[in-house]
């Protein structure tokens, strides 16, 4: 899969070089272009910028710079299809539903934006647009490098199999249970004695157990979304029987 940024600041993105993403470009299963649209500017100045119509402070992002850079990519893409998501607070709240739809592209463009503000033509450039959460930032690029992360980690090659199926547990809508390794005793707390005795059975529904606990006390919204078991139902009346 091809993921293409337009961006100001293009070196955020050789962060995407690191780790297993590092590892998916290396293998060829994932391809990242930024292109910064101060490429495709032809003044002295490389003006990516300008003040608003209307007046005002602060400065708004002329929307030729990115048109330019779109066209670039597209004919870098050889005519393939794409989509262009621009990254704004203003946009859909970015969910796992967004990762796995885009999971299925052969190419994803993300536009990022900047806080302060964009020229409103720049809209019409795109297909979609998505958001991380109702927070400010700078700008699109660490928003874009979340949708990224969410996308590839889903595309076959990137995870072991073991990652592959962690996700569908957590796919189900419930908070993953606690998890402990060595030592047996720090600083006091101790592991669970249920997951050093050997019984597989009662590991499983302690694993259970816990991840509905923390579902109901964390996410009770997404307790309310999942689809839970006879089991499931009865482990939840013990924990509301408990002191
Ligand atoms: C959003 F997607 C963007 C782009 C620029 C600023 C933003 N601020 C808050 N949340 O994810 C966002």
């Amino acid at each position: 899969m091809r993921f293409e940024i337009v961006t100001l600041f293009p070196e955020l993105f050789d962060a995407l070089r690191t780790g297993l993403l590092g590892k998916a470009q290396d293998a060829g299963t994932i391809d990242v272009e930024a292109v910064t649209p101060r490429e495709f500017t032809t003044d002295r100045h490389r003006t990516v910028d300008d003040s608003p119509y209307g007046g005002g402070s602060g400065m708004v992002l002329m929307p030729g710079p990115f048109a330019e850079a779109l066209d670039h990519l597209d004919e870098a893409r050889g005519g393939n299809p794409t989509r262009r998501v621009l990254l704004t607070p203003q946009g859909a709240r970015f969910s796992q539903a967004h990762a796995r739809r885009f999971s299925e592209l052969e190419s994803l463009t993300l536009v990022c934006g900047r806080y302060e503000g964009f020229d409103e033509r720049i809209r019409g450039l795109v297909d979609e647009e998505v958001s991380l959460g109702d927070f400010v930032l700078l700008g699109g690029e660490a928003a874009a490098l979340a949708v990224i992360e969410a996308t590839a980690r889903l595309l076959p090659g990137v995870l072991g199999n073991e990652q592959s199926a962690t996700d569908e547990s957590h796919a189900e809508g419930l908070l993953e249970y606690p998890q402990y390794t060595r030592p047996e005793e720090f600083r006091g707390e101790k592991v669970p004695d249920v997951l050093r005795s050997g019984n597989h059975a009662a590991i499983a529904r302690w694993r259970r157990k816990e991840s509905l606990r923390r579902t109901l006390e964390r996410r009770p919204d997404l307790l309310e979304a999942a689809e839970l078991s006879k089991e499931d139902r009865e482990l939840l009346e013990e924990i509301r029987a408990e002191p």
